[in-house]
């Protein structure tokens, strides 16, 4: 089983998605699409996406931020194409937002993934210094997994023994890979679940290849393991 959600970011058609898709698609776990996908291709034509992937995971990342009436008006019309994990931030606490969003997802067989820390360096101003009270705030709101940084492998690995002791069981899905610096692998290493990778991917001259040598180094790691 692939370790790879790919991240499908910037693309001129949706065409040009569907194209990389077919190549890589027997060797991935799955997808994440953001604003960058959606605003530029419209919401109805991923829908093509959603149809071409069969049972792939296809996470749509809006780094929610709301309260919870106006997240739950922005993720439904994402809910009717056919997507079924969303992505919201943590950091906008339980009452009055994560608590409605994550009530809506459950009854509509959905599911919630938190951003507990972020990739870039930013992150350390702020959320790093909050991060077990965004995982507790996850695990309020039933969280199916975190988003955790790869280029911070030390986050993922107290993100895991935290959610561990508190008996959590959760997924890490970990960004930071190939274009932002983290080896393919440290992630996992780490006690991520998934690592999401975008242009080490979708700006390689041989996607087919990138996936092939990254699903390698992650059986190495997860043997070492
Ligand atoms: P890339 O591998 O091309 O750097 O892409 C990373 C992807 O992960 C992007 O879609 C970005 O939105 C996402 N991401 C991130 O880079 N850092 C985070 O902290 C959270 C993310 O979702």
């Amino acid at each position: 089983m692939s370790r790879i959600i790919v991240a499908l970011d910037r693309f001129d058609s949706i065409d040009e998605v569907l194209k990389l898709v077919d190549m890589v698609n027997a060797y991935v776990a799955g997808y994440k699409i953001g604003l960058p996908l959606i605003l530029r291709q419209g919401v109805a034509a991923t829908k093509k996406l959603v149809e071409r992937v069969g049972d792939k995971i296809l996470v749509v990342d809006m780094k929610l931020a709301d309260i919870g009436y106006i997240m739950i008006e922005t993720v439904r019309p994402l809910l009717e194409t056919g997507y079924r994990y969303f992505i919201a931030h943590g950091f906008i606490g339980y009452r009055g937002a994560l608590e409605e969003l994550s009530l809506f997802l459950r009854e509509n067989d959905a599911k919630l993934i938190v951003v507990a820390a972020m990739s870039h360096q930013g992150s350390q101003e702020i959320m790093d210094k909050h991060m077990y009270d965004i995982l507790d705030i996850g695990i309020e709101a039933d969280a199916w997994g975190y988003v955790l940084p790869a280029t911070r492998p030390e986050l993922i690995k107290k993100a895991r023994t935290y959610l561990d002791e508190k008996g959590y069981e959760a997924k890490i899905l970990s960004p930071g890979i190939g274009a932002q610096g983290a080896e393919p692998g440290s992630a996992l290493r780490s006690g991520a679940d998934y690592e999401i990778i975008g242009r080490m991917i979708t700006a390689s001259p041989n996607p087919l290849e990138a996936v092939t040598m990254i699903n390698k180094r992650h059986e190495e790691v997860l043997m070492e393991k």
